[in-house]
């Protein structure tokens, strides 16, 4: 387990004064740092067909971008190269534990975990990303830059698959040691050479752009067959000009639209949806013959069990006015308000007890949806 400690700031203290305002160096954020993975077995992760991976090399400021999966490592050189292994948490469950202690914030918004393994002088170069990442240190060193945000940075393609960023003025410069964190808020520019063979890890967090928003609340639109309703103008009058679309005519087919959004079930059975869509592919072990509920209903009832998310799940609920909302990886179930309490156990962590669910006296639709979600492989006894 990880306990992360920012310098001397309470969580509320970062999020007031750093989260999403100013980049943070925080000096052994996590004290007697243990790496949960090493080289080798990030380069495993890297041969597999599933899991996304890049190899960036820098060979006298010659940029080239290689993508996994990898069946040899000849360009991971000896320096100047860099693996990256996207989204680990869903394949690497001691690699997952790396984003409990930052559960602090909200969950929707975790993103993934992002590895990489420099050799000395390797990096992605200067860039920005549009998400807010902290990057933890484990094995070795690593010489970091990072800037302010700045709208006169001009961003460049170094090669098909490699965007940087022109110079930039650094607010933190610092070398990097095991246990060491850096917090970065979107649109900082930052750059990471190895001193030495290093590790890093990323914790990414996600934050949907507009268009990513309405061209997914489009596709639910179509898919839930909803926003049938047609404009109409039954009390137009004849005017002047044939050829003018009104303010007015403008402003009713905004209505129109907006009425869609302002749909309060259909909006949040759509977000609930989209929101909890996993990063990747996830490694599912569907059960093989499927627990029946009166078996799940007995391994519950049973105290010292203990239940385990699988990594890589995306589960969070909303209050709707008459139900609980719970969407797990994509899905959503509708559960009775009196759930509320065994929804948020299930969706505030990533492991329960069975007594503390029982406390909250689950009812039957909650007990048969965790009968699917366990059936599916989203959640275990690890007893
Ligand atoms: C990021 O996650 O934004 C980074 O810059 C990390 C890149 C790396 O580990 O090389």
């Amino acid at each position: 387990m990880y306990q992360l400690k920012i310098n001397n700031l309470s969580e509320q203290e970062f999020l007031s004064h750093f989260w999403q305002k100013k980049p943070l160096l925080i000096k052994q954020g996590f004290a007697n740092f243990q790496d949960p993975l090493d080289a080798n077995e990030l380069a495993g992760l890297a041969m597999e067909e599933s899991i996304e991976s890049r190899i960036i090399t820098n060979h006298k400021n010659d940029w080239q971008t290689h993508q996994g999966p990898f069946e040899d490592f000849e360009q991971l050189t000896d320096d100047h190269s860099t693996l990256l292994v996207q989204a680990v948490d869903h394949w690497h469950s001691d690699a997952a534990q790396l984003l409990e202690p930052f559960r602090f914030i909200p969950n929707w918004r975790i993103d993934d975990l992002m590895i990489s393994y420099s050799t000395p002088n390797g990096g992605v170069g200067p860039h920005l990303d549009q998400y807010d990442v902290f990057i933890i240190q484990g094995e070795g060193k690593r010489h970091w830059r990072v800037g302010l945000p700045d709208p006169t940075l001009k961003q460049f393609a170094q090669n098909k698959k490699l965007l940087q960023v022109e110079a930039f003025e650094a607010v933190i410069d610092c070398i990097l040691e095991p246990g060491d964190i850096l917090y970065i808020p979107p649109g900082c520019p930052h750059e990471g050479y190895a001193v030495e063979n290093a590790l890093n890890y990323s914790v990414g967090f996600r934050a949907p752009n507009q268009q990513d928003l309405l061209s997914s609340f489009a596709d639910h639109i179509i898919d839930t067959e909803s926003g049938q309703k047609r404009y109409t103008d039954h009390n137009i009058t004849l005017r002047k000009s044939k050829g003018e679309l009104t303010n007015l005519e403008v402003d009713k087919v905004k209505t129109l639209m907006a009425a869609l959004l302002e749909n309060d079930d259909l909006f949040k059975q759509w977000l609930g949806s989209t929101l909890s869509q996993p990063k990747h592919e996830m490694d599912l072990a569907p059960v093989e013959p499927p627990f029946t509920p009166e078996q799940i209903s007995d391994d519950l009832s049973d105290e010292e069990a203990v239940f385990e998310r699988l990594g890589g799940t995306r589960a969070i609920y909303q209050q709707l006015d008459t139900e609980v909302l719970l969407s797990v990886n994509g899905e959503n179930y509708a559960m009775p308000l009196t759930d509320l309490a065994a929804v948020k156990l299930l969706t505030d962590n990533t492991e329960f007890e069975s007594s503390a669910l029982n406390l909250t006296n689950p009812s039957l639709v909650f007990t048969q949806t965790f009968t699917t979600l366990v059936n599916e492989g989203l959640w275990f006894n690890i007893d």
